[in-house]
């Protein structure tokens, strides 16, 4: 399947419209959010501050799916979805291709607080939970045209096998038409600036490749360039609020701020600040949410994935170019305040889903 120069055309002239559109200001986004939450735990914060815009009726969730089978990344979406009051979200996971994180050392990281809200979630192992190929048709097909927004903030697994999709009892329409009439956007945490290998495009670059090469409605990039110093988290960290999974994540995973201070090889600083942890996820929602316009300036070009290792590069365009990445306009400092903002709101349907 390769992008013809029609398609190219109107992929362009999608993308001027996006930029027009988010100048205007768009109503409330209508999102999918398509996670990896296995192995980092920025996609936790991320989900956090899709609920709280969501509770301000800035946006709607239509589902959670997950790209990595053989782990916990949708439980972690069930008990996150529980305790915002909205454990009905349709949550769903890739199958066959891509990433199993049946990986002992990263199911440590979200074991204890799926233990600790166990009744809240449905599919322990994302394997049980719907094809999320399903889920997104279905949840596609219901909306009107023009109206979704797919935030990734993992690997490109599940959009890859979407625009494959054949037609079906759903709908008539193949994956990339189903895509080109719904999806209003996609807003992408992937790849590196100017080039190089990020871990979201890198771990299945097939799948990246067809999905990026052949992607038929705008697309934003923040990419790790963007979030790598931007910093968030750790408000939420040592609030000491209780019953909330968010907070037990990040209290659980970030570093002090003397062991960030003591860290003389800078490995912990390649990833957590003062702030907290690298925001990368927590962007891309912002983006999917609120636009580009009050935090990002834009450049246009062009994303691919060069090789079968999983690099990529940027190629700059600013008249043709089909996709836009996120550079500095608001200070990151700033912008990981409103996400620590956002991450702290108390949940407005709190309580909704007792756990005793
Ligand atoms: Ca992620």
């Amino acid at each position: 399947m390769r992008m013809d120069k029609k398609a190219r055309k109107t992929a362009c002239l999608a993308a001027s419209a996006a930029l027009a559109l988010f100048a205007l200001g768009a109503g409330p986004a209508k999102v999918v959010f398509d996670t990896d939450m296995y192995t980092d735990f920025d996609d936790a914060g991320a989900l956090a501050i899709l609920h709280a815009m969501a509770d301000a009726g800035e946006c709607e969730i239509l589902a959670t799916v997950a790209n990595t089978r053989d782990c916990m990344s949708v439980a972690m979406c069930e008990i996150i979805n529980a305790y915002y009051g909205r454990a009905d979200i349709p949550v769903g996971c890739s199958r066959e291709l891509g990433k199993s994180g049946a990986c002992p050392g990263h199911l440590k990281r979200y074991q204890a607080v799926v233990d600790r809200y166990g009744k809240w979630v449905k599919h322990r192992n994302s394997s049980d939970a719907p094809d999320a190929n399903e889920v997104y048709r279905r949840v596609l097909a219901a909306q009107p045209d023009g109206s979704v927004t797919i935030c990734s903030v993992g690997f490109l697994t599940n959009l890859r096998r979407l625009l494959e999709t054949k037609p079906d009892a759903i709908s008539p329409l193949d994956g990339r038409a189903l895509v080109a009439r719904k999806v209003r956007l996609w807003v992408a945490m992937a790849c590196k600036y100017p080039n190089g290998k990020e871990y979201n495009s890198m771990m299945d670059p097939e799948s990246s490749r067809i999905a990026i090469d052949n992607w038929p409605t705008p697309v934003v990039f923040t990419d790790f360039e963007y979030g790598r110093d931007c910093f968030a988290g750790r408000v939420l960290a040592e609030s000491g609020v209780a019953g909330n999974p968010v907070a037990d994540v990040f209290s659980g995973n970030i570093p002090s701020r003397d062991e960030v201070r003591r860290d003389s090889a800078k490995l912990l600083r390649s990833c957590y600040g003062m702030g907290g942890r690298a925001a990368w996820d927590e962007t891309a929602v912002l983006i999917a949410v609120r636009g580009t316009k009050p935090y990002f300036n834009v450049e246009r070009g062009r994303y691919s994935m060069v090789g079968t290792d999983g690099a990529d590069e940027w190629a700059p365009d600013a008249e043709n170019g089909p996709h836009i990445r996120v550079t500095e306009k608001m200070s990151k400092a700033e912008v990981g305040r409103v996400i620590d903002e956002l991450l702290c709101r108390p949940p407005a349907n709190v309580g909704r889903y007792p756990l005793n």
